[in-house]
């Protein structure tokens, strides 16, 4: 009976191994089994499958330590066992090696975080070049502001009165993102309520937003195609709804956008008949 009891408990884990090893066929891990959209979100994924392989290492090396103990226990035998309860060397293997793991982590996600949220960074975009919206979370919905196609940030100062001062000029839209296509983007994200999260699973952004801040987002898709965005920190009973897309556009379909985007929202009908004339 003990070997059977040593054999359930390592039927288990060993069914373990055996679905993560097929979970990438049966795309059971990133959203949507989507490859990253974006260079960043590429080198998290990296970062992902780094300490996934640590996870397994250290997984399959307790679980057959386990299993050897389990199956000597069950064996009978007039054997005496061995106790390590106090072992100093045992303890200190365990304590260094641990912390040695998490050490190693720590350094080696630096550069990916300090790309993604150190401002000072050498590749954290230039946000007076890169804005290109501010999107404002509210229950429940996203409310994307874009300044006039053709207004520019010279400085820091312009950048900072447009947040905080919207425009007569502005482009106004609701749940759809639009962007350039292979170019790193900012936007500001901001909240009128409650605390929300901008969440685009396939290009691995999340960012809190939080009531009362201006927080810079900064991405890059890849591929020119329609990604979800998703609140990711329950806001209230429409927290489900919450749902947008972010739409990344070739340069010219997105110049294109921001045009009727400017003619549907400012023309009167009227004025450009008298253009017409002209
Ligand atoms: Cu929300």
């Amino acid at each position: 009976m003990k070997k059977f009891w040593c054999l359930f408990f390592m039927f288990w884990p060993i069914i373990g191994l055996i679905a993560c090893a097929i979970s990438p066929s049966m795309n059971w891990g990133f959203p949507y089994g989507l490859p990253a959209g974006s260079p960043l979100g590429e080198r998290i994924d990296g970062l992902y499958y780094m300490i996934l392989a640590l996870v397994l290492i250290v997984f399959t090396g307790t679980q057959i330590g386990l299993g050897y103990v389990l199956w000597r226990g069950s064996e009978e035998t007039d054997e005496r066992a061995w106790y390590t309860h106090g072992s100093h060397s045992l303890e200190v293997i365990w304590s260094i090696v641990p912390a040695g793991i998490l050490l190693f982590i720590a350094l080696y996600q630096m550069d990916v975080w300090a790309e993604y949220r150190i401002q000072d960074n050498k590749n954290f975009p230039n946000q007076l070049e890169t804005t290109v919206a501010e999107v404002t979370a509210r229950q429940f919905e996203w409310r994307i502001r874009y300044p006039a196609p053709d207004r520019k940030f010279a400085t820091r100062a312009d950048l900072v009165t447009w947040l905080r001062n919207p425009q007569s000029d502005d482009l106004y839209s609701v749940n759809d993102i639009r962007v350039p296509a292979g170019k790193k983007v900012t936007i500001h994200l901001r909240t009128e309520d409650v605390q929300h999260s901008f969440f685009v699973p396939v290009l691995r952004i999340k960012q809190d937003a939080v009531p009362g801040k201006v927080i810079p987002v900064w991405f890059e898709a890849t591929r020119a195609d329609q990604y979800e965005l998703l609140c990711a920190e329950l806001c209230g009973w429409g927290h489900y709804k919450m749902k947008a897309r972010v739409w990344a556009q070739s340069q010219e379909e997105y110049d294109a956008y921001l045009k009727q985007l400017q003619h549907d929202q400012f023309d009167d009908g009227v004025s450009s008949a008298e253009n017409d004339e002209d």
